[in-house]
């Protein structure tokens, strides 16, 4: 009669002294409970076999705090840190109670492994392990990230480098990486809902009025006004709900980077905000970009740089005088920033910059910069030559906030849709159409074309080692990135991504394709292309190799892609609700023997 009840206590003793056995062995993050607050910073993971559990918990910074999403337990997530040639097995916990993924964001691997639902797997169930077995065939910086739903923004990326199998061609002392984010308290999908009801304009804290002291006159102020329009339309989310991370940390964590002096310091930048460009400058030290996405490239040295959402930068600098210098990544819209200091001692701390005027947009990036180059079009030549332009396009193109002023706009059509190709759905999902879109790639990005220091520009770039395919392409082929600011709708050609309906972008095996995008709207927008990388049509001889290209308004970017990578690919912007709203298509590159995959 005892017998029974005596059974029941042994066993749930028994399941309670294992309980408490597993949780004194294991890390909260590992059980899938997260208790408290996540931390912050990157821990290391290697091997041939690496263990990511996500799971759930509060992040703090400043004055905010809120919900976050942590990859073993810290945000941003550890580092995977990989060398090329090794073989390894990824293995990736969901410990949310929704489906969750990761993809390895510039890594080659079969398209199985890529981390994206929907497109090549069909993403991590709660409580399940998915595993990427792959050998690793290149070697650089790179990023993860969740590509399910709005979790990026919540804190679920991280960093991935990988050592080169041999001699490393950049010399350097001593490294950092140097991730970017951002944190909000808010919930991601509030915001995505604000930015559906209120158009870009909810977060932007910076509109004009008729008392500031924006460089825009009377008649401008009543032109933007009248397209319903706004000039200081630069970001959608801003510092009024961000605050800007490095490496987890806020600009009051003082997070300091040691050196010793005269070292080569190697910075790799990573990207890695749900929806920011950042300027980047260290104020007083010249930077040596010498990697762009990953792909070593022809060193140049610069005292600036633009980076785009998911773009990365290795930059070598090498502090030869005894003081702290204060690394500024400032947002492009300038309404924030994130801080680190390079420092020789501890605490250490150099003067931090004061947030520079708010560009504001101009003629070029409404798609008139093209305006005067008639049927060439000035978009398939990267090396247009701004000097046979008109005295106008001279200033639309160089003087941001003059270029309005003393011209009649009553007579321009912002949305002629007969500039259009056939193939580009004409409806509500478009309120703007680039007249001529010319190349801007020698444009360093909004509101650093007329800053007194050197800035880079993608011109600047050139692959490190030639080698890159000389094959001419076989087909060119343009693609339109189409939006409607006001309604939030953005999207490829007109078409709004929808898995069920729609075709994909479809390659030959081996087939090598030119592909302009010509952006119609008046946001820059950083398109990404999963398991490639392009080379940029920049006028280069040894075209550099991105995975990620900024377009910028109103004008186009080229890229030269050879489809040798067999599967479905994911092909979408990386603003991060714009990629949500629908501006996303598959890339799907048929088998050798020709069968789509
Ligand atoms: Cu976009």
């Amino acid at each position: 009669m005892l017998s029974l009840p005596r059974r029941r206590f042994l066993s749930s003793a028994l399941l309670a002294g294992g309980a408490v056995g597993f949780s004194s062995a294991m890390p909260a993050w590992a059980r899938g409970a997260m208790a408290g607050s996540v931390r912050k910073g990157i821990d290391e993971v290697s091997g041939s076999s690496i263990d990511l559990a996500i799971g759930r918990g509060r992040f703090a910074t400043g004055g905010r705090s809120g919900h976050a999403i942590a990859v073993n337990g810290t945000v941003p997530g550890p580092l995977v840190r990989l060398r090329e040639g090794q073989d390894v097995r990824l293995n990736v916990t969901n410990n949310l109670d929704e489906d969750s993924s990761i993809h390895w964001h510039g890594i080659l691997l079969p398209f199985q492994f890529d981390g994206v639902p929907g497109v090549s797997f069909p993403g991590i169930k709660p409580g399940e392990t998915f595993t990427a077995p792959f050998k690793v065939r290149q070697s650089g910086t790179y990023w993860w990230h969740s590509h399910s739903g709005l979790q990026e923004q919540a804190g679920h990326y991280g960093p991935i480098i990988v050592d080169p199998a041999g001699k490393d061609p950049i010399a350097f002392d001593r490294e950092y990486i140097v991730l970017l984010s951002e944190f909000t308290p808010m919930h991601p999908h509030v915001i995505m809902k604000k930015l559906k009801q209120q158009g870009g304009g909810y977060f932007n804290y910076q509109q004009g009025t008729a008392t500031d002291d924006y460089p825009l006159s009377g008649k401008e102020r009543r032109m933007w006004s009248k397209m319903r329009m706004m000039a200081t339309d630069i970001l959608d989310v801003t510092a009024s709900t961000y605050t800007y991370l490095i490496n987890g940390h806020g600009p009051a964590d003082n997070l300091e980077l040691l050196y010793n002096l005269g070292e080569r310091v190697r910075l790799r930048i990573i990207n890695g905000s749900a929806m920011t460009f950042f300027n980047l400058r260290i104020p007083g030290l010249p930077m040596t970009v010498v990697q762009a996405d990953g792909q070593n490239v022809v060193p140049v040295e610069t005292d600036e740089l633009q980076i785009g959402v998911a773009e990365t930068y290795d930059v070598v600098v090498r502090p030869t005088a005894d003081k702290a210098f204060t690394f500024v990544a400032e947002s492009m819209d300038r309404s924030g920033m994130g801080i680190a200091t390079l420092v020789p001692r501890a605490g250490m701390r150099a003067e931090v910059p004061a947030l520079r005027d708010p560009p504001v947009l101009t003629m070029a990036d409404m798609g008139m910069g093209g305006m005067d180059h008639g049927a060439s079009g000035g978009g398939m030549d990267p090396n247009m030559d701004h000097s046979t332009t008109s005295a106008e396009d001279m200033a639309t193109m160089d003087m941001p906030g003059k270029d309005i002023a003393g011209m009649d706009m009553s007579g321009m059509k912002m949305r002629d849709t007969s500039m259009l190709p056939p193939d580009v759905k004409v409806g509500p999902g478009l309120d703007m159409v680039s007249m001529g879109a010319p190349d801007r790639m020698g444009y360093p990005g909004l509101g650093l074309d007329n800053v007194e220091h050197r800035v880079l520009n993608y011109q600047q770039l050139a692959a490190l080692t030639p080698g890159n395919e000389k094959r001419t392409t076989s087909r060119k082929m343009e693609i339109h990135l189409t939006g409607n600011m006001e309604r939030y709708m953005w999207s490829f050609d007109g078409k709004k991504f929808s898995a069920v309906s729609d075709d994909p972008i479809r390659f030959a095996y081996n087939e090598r394709v030119r592909v302009k995008l010509v952006n119609d709207t008046m946001m820059a927008h950083p398109i990404h292309l999963h398991g490639h990388f392009f080379e940029l049509v920049n006028g280069q001889d040894n075209q550099p190799l991105k995975h990620t290209v900024i377009v910028q308004p109103g004008s186009s970017a080229t890229f030269d892609l050879t489809a040798d990578e067999v599967g479905d690919w994911a092909f979408h912007c990386h603003l991060l609700y714009h990629m949500h709203s629908g501006m996303f298509q598959i890339v799907s590159v048929a088998s050798p023997s020709g069968a789509q995959s």
